[in-house]
């Protein structure tokens, strides 16, 4: 029996409910039922089931009175919510067998919803896994972030070539959400301050309107539900009636065509700072808009500002909402007659900022003209941060500086917290972006690893490996992930290796039967598959991947009757649009596979594949298909990764470098159940300083050199023989992720796991034991971390309830 108050449904009742949406929202009767007709029916049918256990928490919190999280954040990358809300629920078993009742395919129901997009990558997958985990452990919680109107970009290659298209996932309406017209906020651009009666008033040159869309999100079987609270931008007048009045029908609609550009599109950039005025006001817009909804919840229950930090916490994912300080210092200055001093503390009890980075080109900066113009209260106010801030811990470092505003500092300084996300980020952080800082503020910087929700990464995407530990420790590991601990002896058993083996070939059967659906490739399911996916960079290193799959396709040539274990090399990912080298590098992977898997020599024992359009649900069914883990980033660049995490959680072994969260999760699994290879980061900074170093590496390994100047030869671009040429010359002259230093390495543990992988059973042993053994990056893990060091923030759910399964 599950907390929702609505009793559990029979699959007869649940039959009955999509039929009576099917009907009554949908205005179809089942004869003449779309696809499209039959998934909405049962996202509203299972919506159905969320909404009191939503009204119970929001209820329990407001009796309360304890504290609020809000998590700002400018990217949610969230997926499906079909299968994820399901099985939260306990209703995944009744959805299917109604559906299937219906004479509907329920694997082709769900996959019909398209993925809410709404991030890029790791930073945004990581705030969804939090909004799963903060509604499991029953922390009163809210999101806060964009409702775009287009999510991430979708990628197919032309001739290997990627090329963008906008996605429209609102084109088909969004069932999760509620809109709330009621729940609207100002939010004010440019303009200029004026001093009357001592006081400053901003006068805005433009005003837009932040209206509110609301997501349930629902925690293991539907104890807790938090919100997602997404902001449209709207305007304040839908037509200048003035203009219209005259007839000037483009000048009325003006105010209207510049509010929604606001909230039309997310940033496709992961890395590098785009610095661009629209990006600016989106991160004002929301950081503004979920301020005023937070301080208006709280003055509603009748709070005194002075004791807002007992009952709010702000967390800030990345500095994209860092404008959060002088906001909340101009909203208790101006609008509630606090002093700036003590509005400064007020504000800096309540925040808390995520550092996600290292790399110089991503940390955010802004011209302080373009600054001033669009937020000139806030650079008046960030001045007097400044101020405080010398006060406090002297000049050395400051926010205004070359002209620029420094997001990082700003945030900072105005955080009584900031973290990194693994141990070696979180040391690398005191060490190089804020030494001084750190100096100057000691106790301020913390760590908190990474994790990743086990609803949804192992227990909703690899249903043959969940009921082969359900049976073997029984169910209530989903939320005490640490009890996966209990599959260790099991390891030693050939019955249980068996059959866990069965659960990866399972998996891997039905890798191969998508990609043949959906690409027509062929693939070998008694193959290793080895997998790299994430976003392409040149710190995460595809190239020196392809680099070494070039190599292996040589060395099968010479000797094709050797004694090979058979691979395929599996990429996904998508470039930022204008990241030249990232596009160059898609095509490269996209060429080279055209021509390695066209040789007949070779095409038994080597394959490439890189299907189109990497996002959450093709993660979803990659990673439980998975042999080998690629996680090759150059060390001390990968903040963390949490890709890493889903790997090793379902059971596939990590080649890696000692880079953010792998090395914590090779102290887990134990190191002869890890691959590790490539310099330290500490050698990688002393090697960047000797000179020549990748000219070096390249002259002292004949097989690097072979494989750069078969590319450089133009093998793989036909005609067009200097298309690689940059990239390759490239790596010669600055190879600044020194990928030429640890091809050698690479190459060689890319040979141990060959060997390792032949070793049946002792390598089903190993990814057993790698399963055992990552509970402990559960992002449940994180947040209590986040919850005890950072936010004092308590669970709502009682212990009974927490530990139902266990009792
Ligand atoms: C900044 C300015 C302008 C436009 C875009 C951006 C921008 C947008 C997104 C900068 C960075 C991001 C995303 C960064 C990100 O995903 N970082 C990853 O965060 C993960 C969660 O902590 C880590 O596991 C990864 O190691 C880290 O790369």
């Amino acid at each position: 029996m599950t907390a929702h108050s609505i009793p559990a449904p029979s699959v007869e009742a649940f039959r009955a409910a999509i039929l009576r949406h099917l009907k009554l929202s949908l205005g179809k009767d089942s004869e003449h039922a779309s696809l499209y007709d039959w998934r909405m029916s049962l996202a509203l049918s299972l919506r159905d089931h969320v909404v009191d256990p939503w009204f119970e928490s929001t209820r329990k919190t407001y009796e309360a009175r304890g504290k609020r999280v809000y998590y700002l954040s400018m990217e949610f990358l969230i997926g499906r919510l079909i299968e994820d809300v399901a099985v939260n629920l306990g209703l995944e078993e009744t959805a299917e067998a109604a559906i299937t009742a219906l004479g509907q395919d329920y694997a082709r129901v769900v996959t019909n919803e398209p993925d809410a997009a709404l991030g890029n990558g790791g930073l945004g997958r990581l705030a969804a896994c939090f909004m799963d985990s903060l509604s499991t452990l029953g922390i009163p919680a809210y999101g806060y972030g964009i409702r775009y109107e287009h999510g991430l970009f979708q990628q197919h290659f032309e001739d290997g070539v990627q090329i963008e298209t906008a996605e429209t996932w609102l084109a088909q309406k969004h069932v999760w959400e509620f809109e709330r017209p009621e729940v609207s906020y100002p939010i004010h651009f440019g303009g200029h301050v004026a001093l009357e009666s001592g006081r400053a008033v901003w006068h805005a040159g433009e005003t837009v309107m932040a209206s509110a869309y609301d997501t349930p999100i629902v925690g293991w079987q539907g104890r807790w539900a938090n919100t997602l609270r997404l902001w449209a931008a709207k305007p304040t007048t839908n037509f200048d009636l003035e203009s219209f009045n005259r007839g000037d029908y483009i000048a009325a609609s003006a105010p209207e065509a510049l509010a929604r550009t606001i909230s039309r599109v997310l940033y496709p950039d992961d890395t590098t700072d785009v610095g661009k005025e629209l990006r600016l006001k989106q991160e004002y817009f929301f950081t503004s808009a979920s301020l005023q909804d937070l301080l208006r919840r709280f003055l509603g229950e009748g709070g005194d500002l002075r004791q807002l930090s007992d009952h709010v916490a702000i967390q800030l994912n990345d500095t994209h909402p860092a404008i959060a300080g002088p906001e909340l210092v101009r909203l208790l200055v101006d609008a509630h007659g606090f002093d700036v001093a003590e509005a400064i503390g007020m504000a800096r009890r309540c925040l808390a900022y995520t550092n996600h980075t290292l790399l110089p080109e991503a940390l955010e900066r802004w011209p302080e003209d373009l600054f001033a113009g669009i937020l000139p209260r806030h650079h008046q106010i960030i001045g007097q941060i400044e101020a405080a801030h010398f006060a406090a811990a002297g000049e050395g470092v400051r926010i205004l500086e070359h002209g620029e505003v420094k997001m990082g500092e700003l945030a900072f300084i105005m955080a009584h917290h900031v973290n990194g996300v693994s141990a070696l980020h979180s040391d690398l952080v005191k060490q190089t972006v804020f030494a001084d800082l750190h100096a100057a503020y000691p106790e301020r910087i913390i760590n908190q690893t990474n994790g990743i929700t086990p609803r949804r990464w192992l227990y909703a995407c690899n249903k043959p490996l969940r009921s082969l530990i359900n049976e073997t420790i029984g169910t209530s590991w989903p939320d005490n992930l640490d009890q996966l601990s209990g599959l260790t002896p099991h390891v030693e058993d050939a019955a249980f290796l068996e059959q866990y083996q069965a659960a990866k070939d399972a998996n891997k059967a039905r890798l191969a039967g998508w990609l043949r659906d959906r690409d027509g490739m062929v693939v070998d399911p008694a193959a290793m598959f080895d997998v790299q996916i994430k976003r392409i960079h040149e710190y995460k290193r595809q190239l020196m991947n392809l680099l070494e799959t070039v190599a292996l396709w040589q060395d099968i040539r010479a000797n094709p009757q050797g004694d090979w274990t058979p691979r395929v090399k599996i990429f996904g990912g998508k470039a930022a649009p204008g990241y030249v080298v990232a596009k160059e590098i898609i095509h490269l992977i996209n060429d080279a596979a055209r021509v390695i898997n066209a040789d007949p020599v070779t095409r038994d024992l080597l394959q490439i594949v890189y299907p189109e359009n990497y996002n959450v649900s093709m993660a979803e069914v990659l990673i439980p298909a998975a042999d080998l883990s690629e996680q090759i980033s150059t060390a001390g660049k990968e903040a963390s990764g949490t890709g890493n995490m889903k790997f090793a959680l379902n059971g596939a072994p990590t080649i890696g470098t000692l880079d953010g969260a792998n090395v914590e999760i090779r102290e887990c699994v134990g190191e002869e159940n890890f691959f590790l290879f490539g310099l330290t980061a500490a050698e990688v900074t002393a090697r960047r300083a000797t000179p020549d170093y990748a000219r070096q590496a390249i002259e002292a390994s004949p097989k690097l050199g072979h494989v750069l100047n078969l590319i450089r030869s133009g093998v793989f671009s036909g005609r067009d023989k200097d298309r690689y040429a940059g990239l390759v010359d490239g790596l010669y002259g600055h190879d600044y992720f020194l990928v030429t230093c640890d091809f050698d390495s690479y190459f060689a543990t890319q040979r141990v796991v060959d060997a390792a992988f032949r070793e049946t059973k002792s390598w089903t042993r190993m990814a057993a034991l790698n399963t055992a053994r990552v509970g402990w990056f559960s992002s449940d893990r994180t947040i209590s971390g986040y919850a005890n060091d950072i936010w004092n923030a308590k669970s709502l759910l009682s212990e009974a309830k927490r530990n139902r399964d266990v009792a």
